[in-house]
């Protein structure tokens, strides 16, 4: 005898979804004049990159022109973009730091 619908997927339909924080990718932009040695140093001293990931990852930016430097909830990830620009002005470099819903 085939299934009741009180029967089939009642996991399905009572199953409690478990809720999870939106993530946010945080991109770092390309531009002409910005230091290569700037870019590393944030990337080391904000993301917590090793030295050859932070030249790996400056060097993708570079060449493809953006990059996702990190995921991290909402809150965080404005905190990363608003440290970024900070630095960045501060040094009156043009460098543009982004975040985007994943
Ligand atoms: N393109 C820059 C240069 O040649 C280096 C650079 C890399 C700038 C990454 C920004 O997000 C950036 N000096």
């Amino acid at each position: 005898p085939s299934k009741g619908r009180e029967d089939v997927d009642l996991a399905t339909r009572t199953k409690p979804k478990t809720q999870r924080p939106p993530l946010y990718k945080v991109l770092l932009l390309n531009d002409d004049f910005t230091p290569m040695e700037f870019v590393v140093h944030i990337l080391e001293r904000l993301f917590g990159m090793t030295h050859a990931q932070a030249i790996e990852i400056m060097l993708t930016v570079h060449r493809k022109g953006v990059a996702v430097v990190g995921v991290f909830s909402h809150e965080i990830a404005e905190t990363k973009v608003a440290q970024v620009m900070e630095l960045a002005r501060r040094q009156q470099h043009p460098l543009q730091c982004t975040m985007e819903k994943e």
